[in-house]
């Protein structure tokens, strides 16, 4: 088993993946830019690297800087968590030339599912139903050839495209010629690859993902269903398991859809596979293979009762899986909703600064997976993500509950943040009755303002947060996650001068630390 893994990584995946490492009593490397140097990460890791500056291209982008600092650290091992390097195959190769195992899956099947062509073809082979659409790329002659037979309205898409980029919507024949050309000249210049495909436009469809995972033996198994309709111009905000609309059957042929499309594919490591379903027909269509472990994954978890970062880290390390499709069971209902800085009355504009306050919720069936303390400042290159809030229950209903309950407890000020709009969702009767599709979000649903508050409530709120602030003030705020080196206080200590750490907040944390030994 790997001694040290660096986290190549920032925010609430650094430390959810921090935490797994702790437990199986592996040390771990962060890595950090100027503008990150007060985060959580920082202080959990048992070390810790400056990188380089804000922006992503001079710091969690910078691969070979982080490879670098990945040697001279020692590590055996590197998690990438999701976005930034995840799905980089050159960022795996060359962790693979420093002798450093990459966790994730092997450069080759991303290359392959990256290309959505020749995922389409792999998947056809393997018997996995594919949307009706071309078999190969298309020019502008093969596509209006081929158009009438698929019907309109049809879609244009790029295959270097995925998750929502170079998509084009055709509705008629004339057009179809002049849309191909533009689909590939755009194609060309954003990704450097002008190959185009073409598919059935399916409206209104859910999008249901099934997660797999796949060990360097020859075994995947998938551990059921995300539905992952409600999302806003293809930034997902809720996702929940089981879907309201998979039952059982249709279940066990999108599991064995998912591990045929990780089988055919040479898949390994903890990997996405997304399907549209037509709940008109109950069929479902491969969209494409999300080949890292993605930001929904602890609604997964929480169904199936695993740790999904301790089972990449365990088959990275050339572990076998342990465990059969036969040993999975689906408990319950998870609901995770993603806590972004923004303003759900304001067109979501993202909403950045200082959290002057935070306090999160806890309690039964409650998980927050968050890298925010009070104090903190949301820099403004990265993510407006703030936390996770995932609750499960013994059924939907019960979710659901809980998770207003838990939004409520939810206190975060300075900011503006979406759980308004959590809130909102949670009481629409369509959302309750699981009537939602791709887009019920951008074309169904509009914000409700609040009431305006009278003066007299106005002036009573302002008393009350004056008052609270006095007495934090005496009794000393403290960071949400009192963590740090592992051990000794001496270690956070010197972390902070280390880092220069100038917030009241972390250094009223450690004097806590210290004084609790
Ligand atoms: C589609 C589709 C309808 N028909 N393909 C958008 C993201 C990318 N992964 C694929 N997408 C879609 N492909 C066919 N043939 C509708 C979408 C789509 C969508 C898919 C998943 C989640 C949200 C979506 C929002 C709009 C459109």
């Amino acid at each position: 088993m790997f001694k040290k893994i660096l986290v190549a990584n920032r925010g609430e995946i650094a430390l959810r993946v921090m935490r797994t490492c702790r437990e199986m009593g592996i040390a771990t490397v962060a890595v950090y830019s100027t503008v990150d140097r007060n985060m959580l990460h920082v202080r959990y890791a048992d070390e810790a690297y400056l990188i380089g500056e804000g922006p992503p291209l001079e710091s969690y982008l910078n691969y070979p800087k982080i490879v670098e600092v990945a040697k001279a650290a020692g590590v055996d091992a590197i998690h990438p968590g999701y976005g930034f390097l995840s799905e980089r195959t050159e960022f795996a190769e060359a962790c693979a030339d420093a002798g450093i195992t990459f966790i994730g899956p092997n450069p080759e099947s991303v290359k392959l599912l990256g290309d959505k062509v020749s995922a389409r073809r792999t998947m056809i082979a393997a018997g996995v139903p594919v949307v009706p659409g071309t078999e190969g790329r298309v020019g502008p002659d093969e596509a209006v050839r081929a158009a009438p037979a698929i019907g309109f309205p049809l879609l244009i898409k790029a295959s270097a495209g995925g998750g929502g980029k170079g998509i084009r919507l055709v509705r008629s024949e004339g057009e179809i010629e002049g849309a191909v050309r533009v689909a590939s000249s755009e194609a060309q210049s954003a990704f450097g690859d002008g190959g185009v495909f073409l598919e059935r436009y399916l409206s209104p469809v859910r999008h249901v993902e099934i997660q797999i995972i796949a060990d360097q033996h020859g075994n995947a198994v998938a551990l059921g269903e995300r539905e992952c309709s409600v999302q806003r111009r293809h930034q997902k905000l809720l996702e929940e398991s089981p879907s309201t609309v998979i039952e059982q059957p249709i279940r066990e042929k999108m599991m064995a859809a998912g591990v045929a499309a990780a089988k055919a594919s040479g898949y390994c490591n903890a990997g996405t596979v997304e399907f549209l379903f037509d709940p008109a027909t109950n069929e479902f269509f491969f969209l494409e293979v999300n080949t890292r472990l993605q930001v929904e994954h602890p609604v997964t978890e929480w169904l199936c009762g695993r740790d999904l970062v301790r089972d990449q880290i365990r088959i990275a390390a050339g572990e076998p899986l342990g465990f059969t499709q036969a040993d999975v069971s689906l408990r319950g209902h998870a609901i995770e909703c993603r806590i972004a800085a923004e303003d759900p009355y304001n067109n979501y504009l993202p909403s950045l600064g200082r959290i002057d306050f935070v306090n999160e919720p806890s309690g039964p069936g409650v998980r927050v997976d968050s890298s925010i303390f009070s104090g903190i400042e949301i820099p403004y290159f990265y993510d407006p993500m703030l936390a996770k809030l995932i609750c499960w229950g013994a059924d939907r209903a019960q979710a659901i509950e809980r998770m207003k309950r838990a939004l409520r407890e939810y206190v975060i000020v300075g900011v503006k943040t979406n759980i308004p709009f959590h809130l909102q969702l949670l009481d629409d009767p369509r959302f309750v009755a699981g009537q939602v599709h791709t887009g019920f979000l951008d074309d169904d649903f509009k914000m409700i303002e609040p009431d305006d508050r009278s003066e007299d409530e106005r002036i009573a709120l302002m008393v009350a947060a004056v008052l609270s602030h006095n007495r934090r003030a005496r009794h000393g705020a403290q960071p949400a996650v009192l963590t740090g080196p592992a051990g000794s206080g001496w270690a956070s200590g010197g972390r902070d001068r280390q880092l220069n750490v100038q917030s009241q907040v972390m250094q009223q944390g450690n004097r806590w630390r210290r004084s609790t030994g």
